[in-house]
């Protein structure tokens, strides 16, 4: 093998670029890092929208490498918004000193493996081309925006504009007619936020979905110390949660196992508490129809309670799925924003959206006039991301052709015909359903650790082998079909995008589960990663 111009190249400067910058570095790996943005975050540089915030509580979503890093930073609400994010891991960049490797307004293009230098030919959108022994993608499950093409689109006279495209700096837009287009996790956001201003909003929804209120509040100093005093203890729940959150498993496991009176009492501490733990009110909520539907009906009849005009609220709560079957969405004055008379909210799954003409939308039944469209219409979750590069592994095998049925790969970590490609959060790991954070730090150490490994070993060529691959995938597979996870179409069975084969493609095991397969497979000489010796010597 030649010399390389770097030992790894990194794609993207997210949470998950930037902590493994942060620990190739410390292998003495030579790094860099393209970020298609201007700034780092990832996915909390990119969603500026009005009411964008975490719906994972601030203590959980942070980094926990660094003890000194936990004590230093101050977060101020129980669910941190986006500028708060984003000033978080600015900070962390620059605590740590990460950009000088980091090039900006640069888009990976291309990532081709050259299996005579055994090295990946990266080309990025600003023509440059660099060779690197290792590529680790740190993309992001949730970065390839999914914007809807309706018929007439280039035609519209106001504006239009995708959640995840809010420019810097905000938009007002006081005494418009705004028209959102999407009721998931980012529409139910930001509709309460621009209906505030707006003249006039209209939310097309064509999904009702459940959602559970955040009860967001500011930390205050005795919080905050608590926090600060209590971080290595979360970190271990966190270690042993299913979803890598820092919380104590639910009082009573099945909502069958008590009677009415208890189960609506714990069904009402979990109510108050608010925030995506109410998933988790009851152990079997994802896995057990009875339990999941005593549940729901509790939600729903929440739900009603709120909205003052009845026609609107059986629109609201027409919801087809079972509870947590799509991604649970936590709120803010969400349904009580319908009581105001300035918000009008239209059925487009019975009515669909048919075309955008110059003045505004137009449905099956009526026309909609508007000034500002804004497409709250989600991503190409998962692989869009990695899709929307050129990768090309052994031989030339496109990472597209390859993920052209379903896509896969063990432990979600490597794709077999694809050596020295790691990916972050990629399919077949807990990914999205989980606190990413805490996946993103647990796979960057397990890579790391294994590139370690192969420094000391004078390896120079990890790959998988297609059998453990499949056998994984298989895995990832069976357990998918026992959760009510994906028993609906949503991203998450990737049915949102035309042609996108459809299946729940990250691991439902849970977190402690899979941390401690990835750490025994790695403690067994990485059993099921085939790896090459190099023309070089070990490290000493
Ligand atoms: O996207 P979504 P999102 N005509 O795909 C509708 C994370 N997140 O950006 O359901 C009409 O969930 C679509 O309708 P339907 C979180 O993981 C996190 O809201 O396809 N409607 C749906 O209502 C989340 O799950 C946070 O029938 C169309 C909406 O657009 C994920 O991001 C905040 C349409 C898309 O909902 C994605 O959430 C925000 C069409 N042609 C997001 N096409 C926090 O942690 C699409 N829709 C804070």
């Amino acid at each position: 093998m030649t010399e390389s111009d770097f030992d790894v190249v990194i794609i993207g400067a997210g949470a998950a670029g930037l902590y493994a910058l942060h620990r190739v570095r410390g292998l003495g790996l030579s790094a860099k890092v393209f970020e298609k943005g201007d700034g780092v975050g990832g996915t909390w540089y990119w969603n500026r929208y009005p009411g964008a915030r975490c719906d994972v509580e601030s203590w959980d979503y942070c980094y926990t490498f660094s003890e000194e890093l936990e004590q230093e930073w101050e977060w101020t609400e129980r669910f941190p918004t986006q500028p708060e994010l984003e000033r978080y891991f600015n900070h962390v960049a620059d605590r740590f000193d990460l950009r000088r490797d980091i090039e900006f307004d640069t888009r990976v293009e291309q990532a081709r493996f050259d299996d005579e230098l055994s090295c990946w030919i990266v080309r990025t959108s600003e023509g440059e081309t660099v060779s690197a022994r290792f590529v680790i993608s740190a993309t992001g499950c949730l970065s390839e925006v999914n914007m809807p093409r309706f018929k007439g689109a280039d035609t519209f006279e106001g504006q239009q504009i995708h959640t995840a495209r809010w420019p810097k700096g905000g938009m007002d837009v006081t005494g418009m007619r705004v028209g959102v287009i999407g009721t998931g996790s980012t529409g139910v956001q930001a509709i309460p936020q621009l209906a505030k201003q707006a003249e006039q909003l209209f939310v097309f929804q064509r999904t009702p979905q459940f959602a559970i209120p955040a009860r967001n509040r500011p930390l205050d100093d005795d919080k905050l110390e608590e926090l600060k005093h209590n971080y290595r203890e979360r970190w271990a729940l966190k270690r042993a949660n299913p979803v890598g959150m820092g919380r104590h498993p639910p009082e009573v496991s099945s909502a069958l196992e008590v009677d009415e009176a208890t189960r609506t009492r714990v069904l009402e501490d979990s109510w108050a508490l608010g925030g995506p733990g109410f998933a988790r009110t009851f152990d079997d909520v994802m896995t057990n129809a009875e339990s999941n539907q005593l549940t729901a009906q509790f939600v729903r009849d929440k739900i009603k309670d709120k909205v003052d005009n009845p026609d609107v609220a059986y629109a609201l709560l027409e919801i087809d799925h079972p509870l947590g079957a799509r991604r649970l969405i936590v709120e803010i004055d969400y349904f009580e924003t319908y009581n105001r008379l300035n918000v009008t909210l239209v059925d487009v799954a019975t009515n669909p959206i048919t075309e955008v003409t110059p003045q505004g939308l137009r449905t099956a039944e009526g026309s909609y006039d508007l000034d500002l469209i804004v497409y709250a219409t989600g991503f190409d979750g998962m692989t869009g991301a990695l899709l929307a590069m050129d990768i090309q592994g052994v031989g030339g095998l496109a990472l597209r052709d390859k993920w052209a049925n379903g896509a896969g790969a063990y432990l979600g970590l490597v794709a077999s015909g694809f050596p020295n490609l790691f990916m972050i959060t990629g399919p077949g790991s807990p990914a999205v359903f989980s606190n990413v954070i805490f996946s993103i730090e647990q796979h960057v150490d397990w890579i790391t650790g294994c590139l370690a490994h192969m420094l000391d070993h004078g390896l120079d060529r990890i790959d998988s082998d297609p059998r453990a691959e499949a056998e994984w995938t298989r895995q990832v597979q069976e357990i998918a079909a026992q959760s009510i996870v994906g028993k609906t179409d949503s991203w998450w069975t990737g049915a949102n995008i035309a042609g996108k084969p459809k299946g729940v493609t990250f691991y439902l095991g849970g977190t402690h589960t899979y941390a401690a397969v990835c750490d025994q497979i790695a403690a067994k000489g990485y059993e099921g990663f085939t790896f090459r010796a190099a023309n070089r010597p070990a490290r000493s």
